[in-house]
């Protein structure tokens, strides 16, 4: 018996029962999200933006709602600063080439960090490469902190943007965004900032933030896959050309050229993921519902007891900080001699979910001295019992490999 009062409302737990603990990469839908999709394409479906019926209308008002509610959940002061893309991915890369590669030049500096994902290091890679412009990275110390030095030295009058995790996906730290972004302000530098660890654990607030673009994926907060939101506060975005270009985000159209939509349509090329988006307004209410507080407190719970558990090994080492508050649910380690894919599948065997691997922070790994991690994520449906299932598997782990009896 669960004693994780929201666990009844996520199906897959009844048709496929795990112990599922790999919700950075993305969360499990409650049902209302998975009934949103269907209400939408059962009582609403039409080409949004464009047809004059009464089905079409349904179907705009629907997603421009849905818009509304991501703009509220982020403290976004406009609907129009919400630009619907397909994920995290696409938002910072929307940002990369509509403003990075259009208003940086030779002798401007990109700061970022060697804690970022991928998608939020790739993006600067290119546009330092096709601008000129020269890429830093801040380094953090062992458990994720950057020093005031660090942020002091590498953000000044040459900074023209600057991109940062508001949360490791591997360290599951917080990052000193609203200091970072003040810094980057004072040099009149644009800052970039990945929500996608954060937006579904944490009240974001952009403007306490100091983000002047905010990235976050659906379907890490419990919404549909293929829906993320790009925040971007309006003076930029106006400036900005569109990323995509095709139907539906222009004004006017002529053999000689184009004037384009206004925002947010200006970026929304093509048809739309309307019926994701309002998946993603379901999954926005339903996180309100609860609220980040009970969110918080389960998470917080759960990992302190993975931290209980797993230092019963000596041979077990958690990387970040040695505190279990300052993971936000995300515990990556590793096992002395055994490959964090062994440490995956053997657990997987007992049905007991996690991710291992580089987790598309390369750099990170380089710079934490590894290849690779396992690593276990919570979110609001874990409960005692997933925990007390991976501490008591992944204790045994060397054991089962006959690295000691
Ligand atoms: N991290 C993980 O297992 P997309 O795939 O575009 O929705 O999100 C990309 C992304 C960007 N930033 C951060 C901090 C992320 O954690 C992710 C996705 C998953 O850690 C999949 S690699």
């Amino acid at each position: 018996m669960t004693d994780n009062k929201y666990r009844a409302d996520f199906p897959i737990f009844e048709k496929h029962p795990c112990v599922y603990l790999d919700s950075a990469a993305t969360a499990q839908r409650p049902k209302c999200v998975i009934e949103a999709e269907k209400e939408f394409y059962e009582t609403m479906n039409a080409n949004p933006l464009r047809g004059l019926y009464d089905l079409s209308v349904k179907a705009t008002d629907a997603y421009e709602r849905s818009r509304e509610e991501a703009a509220s959940f982020i403290g976004a002061s406009s609907p129009d600063e919400i630009i619907f893309t397909r994920n995290t991915s696409e938002s910072l890369n929307l940002v990369a080439y509509s403003y990075a590669m259009d208003f940086l030049k030779p002798g401007d500096e990109i700061v970022t960090t060697v804690m970022e994902h991928h998608s939020n290091m790739l993006p600067w890679q290119m546009a330092a490469e096709k601008t000129g412009a020269k890429l830093l990275y801040l380094e953090p110390d062992e458990e994720g902190s950057f020093s005031d030095d660090e942020i002091m030295t590498k953000i000044n009058d040459r900074t023209g943007l600057v991109a940062i995790g508001h949360v490791s996906n591997v360290l599951g730290c917080v990052n000193p965004v609203r200091k970072i972004a003040d810094r980057a302000h004072r040099f009149g530098a644009v800052v970039v900032v990945d929500g996608a660890q954060s937006a579904p654990h944490m009240k974001v607030d952009i403007n306490e933030l100091g983000a002047d673009f905010f990235a976050f994926s659906g379907h890490k907060l419990m919404g549909p896959m293929g829906i993320g939101v790009l925040y971007g506060r309006r003076e930029l975005l106006e400036k900005m050309p569109p990323f995509l270009t095709g139907g539906e985000m222009i004004e006017n159209v002529t053999l000689k050229g184009v004037t384009y939509a206004q925002i947010p349509h200006k970026f929304e090329a093509g048809t739309v993921n309307a019926a994701g988006a309002y998946g993603l307004a379901a999954a926005i209410r339903y996180i309100k519902d609860i609220g980040f507080d009970e969110i918080r407190r389960t998470e917080d719970e759960l990992c302190e007891r993975i931290f209980e558990g797993l230092s019963k090994s000596p041979h077990i080492h958690i990387q970040g900080s040695k505190d279990p508050q300052k993971h936000n649910g995300i515990v990556s380690f590793t096992i002395d001699d055994v490959h964090p894919h062994d440490i995956a599948s053997i657990l997987d065997a007992d049905g007991v979910n996690i991710r291992a691997g580089h987790h598309c922070a390369q750099p990170l790994m380089d710079f934490l001295g590894v290849q690779s991690t396992a690593r276990a994520s919570i979110y609001l449906y874990n409960d005692e019992q997933d925990v007390a299932a991976f501490v008591e598997k992944t204790l045994n782990v060397r054991r089962w490999l006959g690295l000691e009896s």
